[in-house]
């Protein structure tokens, strides 16, 4: 898989040479690349932001850097008839701004290019989401910071390929970055090779629709705590048992909202 982001602070992204991540980088799995906004200005100051038009608190990103970056990775529009020039810029619709499609169908898959930008007025991300992103060729991440991207980037970006607005969840992050940094990680660890023991996927949280059972390994005690029984015996049927009532029971405590209404 492809992955391009765009940021105007490209060092947050050093991390992803550590660990899991950068193993699939170096192993040509992931080709993540990570580019500066401001090296599509050209003005002295290297300006990205203005003031709303409207009046209002806070700076807008300008679009003229986002569509300069865009084009860059999305290859250039060459033919006059608008039909598209530049690599993995294969015609895909290009789905309405922040229409939300249905993320719960495992089996959907991303045919060629994404673009993606984290903003807390998307559709949240899920891990159905991430199943489905991690079939994708290509990934363009647009991190916003200030109060948010010029809306007509979106529009822009939705003529040339599938574009999605997604969100963290219900609260405020300063920009994109540190939401693109979860969703690289998220979707990483499900692209085939990434991560060793792929059977470590399955019995995860969120993956049947259920949080995960608690999890223990020696010793039997500790500090007057002890583990429980029915783990210790050997009875695998036993086991599963447990631990599914345990997946339950934490999901109707904590989550009830993923359970199936009754
Ligand atoms: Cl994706 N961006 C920002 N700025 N804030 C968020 C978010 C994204 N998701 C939750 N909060």
């Amino acid at each position: 898989m492809r992955i391009d982001i765009v940021t105007i602070f490209p060092t947050f992204f050093d991390a992803l040479d550590i660990s899991l991540l950068g193993r699939a980088r170096e192993d040509g799995i992931l080709d993540v690349m990570v580019h500066d906004l401001r090296t599509f200005t050209h003005d002295r100051h290297r300006t990205v932001d203005d003031k709303p038009y409207g009046g209002g608190a806070g700076m807008v990103m300008k679009p003229e850097p986002w569509g300069e970056a865009l084009d860059a990775i999305l290859g250039e529009l060459s033919e006059p008839d608008g039909s598209r020039g530049g690599a993995g810029a294969e015609v895909d619709g290009g789905a309405p701004v922040g229409e939300v499609r249905p993320v719960d169908d495992r089996h959907e898959c991303v045919a060629g290019t994404i673009v993606i930008f984290p903003s807390p007025a998307g559709e949240v991300f899920t891990q159905a989401m991430a199943r489905e992103l991690s079939t994708a060729e290509h990934i363009v991440f647009g991190c916003g910071r200030y109060e948010g991207i010029d809306q007509r980037v979106f529009e822009y970006a939705g003529s040339r390929e599938s574009v999605r607005l997604v969100s963290l969840g219900d609260y405020v992050l300063n920009g994109g970055e540190v939401a693109v940094m979860a969703m690289i990680e998220a979707i990483g660890r499900l692209i085939p090779g990434v991560i060793g023991n792929p059977e470590s996927l399955v019995e995860e949280s969120h993956e049947d629709g259920l949080l995960e059972y608690p999890s223990y390994t020696k010793p039997a005690e500790w500090r007057g705590y002890a583990v429980p029984p029915v783990l210790t015996n050997g009875n695998h049927g036993a086991i599963a048992t447990w631990r599914r009532e345990q997946q339950l029971e934490r999901t109707r405590r904590v989550r009830p909202d993923l359970l199936p209404p009754e």
